[in-house]
């Protein structure tokens, strides 16, 4: 019986999806918030409280904790660990941890007895990890787009702009500001990396899809970038683990895990990044379809045979696990933006499903520009929300708005793909509502598909792991055969487009694009409409 566990660690929980590959059965999916099972850490959707808002953390000491109990609480559901061949991850993205010499040690003798927190407690050099929230690193990023010759170069380079919460100018920011703290770390792993590296019981190495949410990967070599390195931090080249391919073994399962029943001889294989994962999750390991993840934040993805950075620097490159690459743009105001107006208006998911349903597309003129938190694409440094035509008191007008918002930013920023999807595929949390997926499909006018795993970040994991497995077992297969029968849309769950809707959201999209140059440039265009 071939089974396979997939995790991830996300910003607001800790997941898992145990697979059976010869059943192409899902066997157990299991999730944890860390507010709710870990409130003694003080987070807020798992971030620590700031007083400045650009600055966004999280404890990894939180994610040790929050991964024994996710599977211990599998264990008392009755999952079993003991036929699992190969375990992997996916990490939030661009995150870092950074771990004093002694934690190569603590890592190797690592044992079932006491808890990882417990165990690991002492081994880190900084005790807050920055996330890919955190936006507090304009300086550092416009120092290190100069010393790559500007902002296109360092795109053509690594995959993108240099943004501020990619981890090369989150550990320029460090060694800054903290130097002595900066010198007293001697390995700096990404979310990834640092899981992999409790898994495997050794610091497991950086795999190319995640390395490249850096700013410091030469994405056409999948190698470390020198003058990068050297624009981030003095020294650093020595404190980076290794680039690796996707499919990599790291080596056995750490014996801690034998406190869950795994087997001795399981497999270790390298992590990568949520959104990597979500790729191979949801089946993407061809070009044509595009993939919108509905998560804390949102995602747009989808797969890229070859390297083309976005010209206009907002959207990403990375590597895709199956080989080539996978373009992304991120908005931060997905979940986030949703869930401020819903709570602005104290609806329920359901009122606010039924606020959509009842109000016509286009929303009778009225548009808002959603920044309820700062936001990557388009750059907005503060938050900043924008109503036209649109009465802030007509609370289903607003829950409308926020979504086809956010929808048509989607559309306009990601013309730079060079893809007009007909099919998508929809992820995360949020797609369990049918009338955002309904708005989704008429924007973009192409058929809307959801899936049953909720989890596409953890389930792409446990495919990764397969993958790997059969590779170190001589028996490479082809990617299309390890997604096969995992990765099908719900039967039913197509939403097609009204054409005279997607019409009307075409001409929709000129305005809001109207509305937000305007906007951004500092102009009231609400004279104008
Ligand atoms: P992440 O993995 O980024 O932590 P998830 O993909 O698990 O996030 O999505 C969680 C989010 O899904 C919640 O924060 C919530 O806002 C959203 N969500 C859950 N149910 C609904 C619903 N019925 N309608 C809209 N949003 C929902
Ligand atoms: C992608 C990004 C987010 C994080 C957290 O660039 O910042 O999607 O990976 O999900």
């Amino acid at each position: 019986m071939p089974r396979f566990l997939g995790l991830d660690c996300s910003t607001q929980s800790m997941s898992a999806v145990l697979i059976d590959t010869a059943d192409r059965a899902v066997l157990a999916e299991h999730s944890v918030s860390y507010d709710e099972k870990l409130p003694e850490y003080g987070t807020t959707n798992g971030v620590l409280p700031s007083f400045n808002p650009a600055i966004a953390h999280s404890p990894p000491l939180m994610w040790l904790d929050a991964l024994d109990v996710l599977l211990s609480e599998m264990c008392d559901m009755g999952a079993d660990f003991s036929q699992v061949s190969a375990v992997s991850g996916s990490g939030q993205q661009h995150g870092s941890v950074y771990l004093k010499d002694t934690a190569g040690q603590a890592l190797a003798l690592l044992h079932s007895e006491r808890p990882l927190s417990v165990q690991l407690r002492d081994v880190f050099s900084r005790e807050s990890s920055p996330i890919w929230m955190d936006s507090s690193t304009a300086a550092e990023c416009r120092a290190m787009n100069e010393a790559m010759g500007g902002e296109e170069a360092m795109a053509a380079a690594t995959g993108s702009v240099a943004f501020e919460r990619f981890t090369g100018p989150q550990i320029r920011k460090f060694s800054g500001e903290e130097l002595i703290n900066y010198k007293n770390t001697d390995t700096i792993h990404m979310v990834s990396s640092f899981l992999a590296s409790i898994f495997s019981g050794r610091h497991a190495p950086i795999d190319r899809g995640d390395g490249a949410g850096m700013n410091l990967m030469d994405l056409s070599r999948d190698s470390w970038h020198p003058i990068c390195l050297e624009a981030a931090a003095p020294g650093l080249v020595g404190k980076l683990p290794p680039i690796v391919p996707s499919d990599t073994v790291v080596g056995e399962l750490s014996r801690y895990f034998e406190r869950y029943g795994f087997s001795r001889g399981a497999l270790s294989v390298v992590w990568s990044g949520d959104n990597p994962n979500s790729l191979i999750g949801v089946g993407l390991v061809e070009p044509g379809r595009i993939a919108i993840s509905l998560g804390t934040s949102d995602t747009y993805f989808g797969y890229m045979p070859e390297l083309h950075a976005d010209p206009a620097g907002e959207g990403h490159v990375f590597g895709a696990p199956c080989g080539g690459f996978m373009s992304l743009i991120c908005f931060k105001n997905g979940s986030l933006a949703r869930e401020r107006v819903r709570d602005r208006y104290e609806y329920s998911w359901d009122d606010f499903s039924r606020a959509l349903g009842s109000t016509p597309p286009g929303n009778g003129g009225g548009i808002m520009l959603p920044y309820w938190v700062s936001e990557i694409v388009p750059r907005v440094p503060e938050a900043h929300v924008r109503r036209y035509r649109l009465d802030e008191d007509d609370a289903d007008a607003n829950c409308r708005a926020v979504v086809e918002a956010q929808m048509l930013s989607m559309k306009l920023h990601s013309r730079w793909m060079d893809v007009a999807p007909t099919t998508i595929y929809a992820t995360g949390g949020a797609s369990a509502n049918p009338e955002i997926l309904k708005i989704m499909a008429d924007v973009h006018n192409a058929a809307v598909y959801r899936f049953s795993v909720g989890n596409s970040a953890a389930l792409g994991a446990a495919l990764r792991a397969a993958h790997a497995f059969h590779k170190h077992h001589g028996e490479e297969m082809p990617w299309n055969e390890i997604v096969g029968g995992f990765t099908e849309p719900v039967k039913d769950s197509r939403i097609d487009p009204d054409p005279d809707t997607a019409c009307l959201y075409q001409e929709m999209a000129e305005l809001y694009a109207a509305c937000e140059n305007h906007a951004l440039k500092g102009e009231d265009w609400s004279e104008h409409v």
